[in-house]
This record gives C-alpha cells, sequence and structure tokens, in this order.
C-alpha cells in the first residue's frame, strides 16, 4: 500500500496525529508538505500535487494507491488501524476514541471562530471569552473523561490511540503563545490533561519523530 499525507508545513494537530500513528506503527508513508507553486495551486482550485482535486479545497487528505479522501477524522481512524492505534474490532472502544476526535474538531472550530472578526477590538472579546469560558469548559469535559478512565494516563484503555495524540498535539498549539489572547498558563488548572501532555511526550517514537522533522520536541 502506497500512502501519501498532502498537509501544510506545519505540525498542526490535524496531519501530527496521522504522521505521528504511522511513524509508530513503522508504516513507510511520504509526509508531502505543501508549499510554495504547490501552495499556491492548492489555494487556487483545490488541486493537489497528484494532480487530484481535495474533495473539500482543504488538507489534510491522503492518497492510498492513488485514491484520495478527506478529513482528518477519517484519515486519523484509517492511519490509526494500520499502525495498532485504533481498534480494527472493538466498535465500542472505537466510538470512545472517535468521541475525542470530534471534541478536537469542536474546540478547532470555536478557536477558528474567535479569530475570523477582522474588527481588531471585537477579534479580543471573542478571544477573551474563549480562553475564559470556552476553552476552560472544553477542557474540563477532557478532564473528566480523563479521570473516568482510572489507572490510566490515556483517554481510552491502557495504552496510546490516535485520541490521545490528537489532543497532545491539539493542546500544543493552544499553549503555545502564538494564538492572540490565549495565554500559555491556560492549561495549568488541568492535572490530567498535563499528565496526558507528559505522557506522549516521553514516548520515544514521539520524540524521535520530533527530534528528526522539527529539530527539537517542541
Ligand atoms: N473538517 C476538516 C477541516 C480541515 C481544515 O479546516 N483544513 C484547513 C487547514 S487546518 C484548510 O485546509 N483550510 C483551507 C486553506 O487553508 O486553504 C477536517 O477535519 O479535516
Amino acid at each position: 500500500m502506497k500512502i501519501t499525507l498532502y498537509y501544510f508545513k506545519i505540525p498542526f494537530w490535524r496531519a501530527e496525529v496521522t504522521r505521528i500513528s504511522l511513524f509508530i506503527g513503522d508504516i513507510p508513508f511520504q509526509d508531502y508538505r505543501i508549499e510554495g507553486d504547490d501552495y499556491h495551486k492548492f489555494k487556487k482550485s483545490g488541486e493537489l500535487p497528484n494532480k487530484k482535486i481535495a474533495p473539500f479545497k482543504q488538507l489534510p487528505v491522503l492518497d492510498v494507491d492513488g485514491e484520495i479522501f478527506a478529513q482528518t477524522g477519517a484519515i486519523a481512524r484509517f492511519c490509526g488501524k494500520l499502525s495498532g492505534l485504533y481498534p480494527k474490532n472493538d466498535d465500542y472502544k472505537s466510538a470512545l476514541i472517535d468521541q475525542i476526535i470530534e471534541a478536537a474538531q469542536d474546540i478547532n472550530f470555536l478557536v477558528t471562530l474567535s479569530g475570523r472578526d477582522k474588527d481588531e477590538e471585537r477579534k479580543k472579546i471573542a478571544r477573551k471569552i474563549l480562553a475564559t469560558n470556552h476553552l476552560p469548559k472544553w477542557f474540563q469535559f477532557l478532564e473528566n473523561l480523563l479521570q473516568q478512565n482510572t489507572n490510566s494516563v490515556y483517554f481510552v484503555g491502557n495504552e496510546l490511540t490516535i485520541a490521545d495524540l490528537a489532543i497532545w498535539r491539539l493542546l500544543g498549539w493552544l499553549k503555545s503563545g502564538l494564538l492572540d489572547g490565549i495565554p500559555t498558563n491556560i492549561l495549568d488548572n488541568f492535572e490530567n490533561l498535563n499528565k496526558l501532555r507528559e505522557e506522549v511526550y516521553k514516548n520515544p517514537k514521539v520524540i524521535k519523530w520530533m527530534d528528526q522533522v522539527y529539530g527539537k520536541v517542541i
């Protein structure tokens, strides 16, 4: 099976969940990062370097033996099954992982929405509401789910899944200081989320990936 993942040249959760999952599972893939001319072509028409058109003119897109499909969750699940980080025959466990990926989508959408206003003052207010209201609320939901999975630092069962990778990278973005109005200490009160982050950072394959691809653990 020949796999190519198309995404932009950033370590964003939408792509990293799949990149790292494949890397952990030792599944060979081409990590195609769209930039330069490829980027302009994509922006204009949705055309990918393989000449196909991205179904929603968005990335990520996965190419499997010349057939493409999109959507972060669909891609992460497909690759998670290959790499052993998503169940193949356990519908309940799968649903528990799915709900976390969907929550990541909801959180991402709130962040995007809060940054959309062209008016700086209104954007500031939207970001304040995000930082003091929406994000803490969603972090608490996630914190509760971690707490309910007793005897494990992970979201589902006792082993790392794509749910943990997705939230780990999403949280890394949210506390990075790159988002206007979102303080870097936004996660300080969420003990279980911090434990999860630490645990993922301890994974030797995660460290190796980060070091190899970005030259540091980000
Ligand atoms: N629902 C989609 C959302 C994907 C999405 O919003 N992708 C953004 C980048 S993070 C995108 O491609 N935007 C179009 C663009 O930047 O031209 C998914 O789950 O993959």
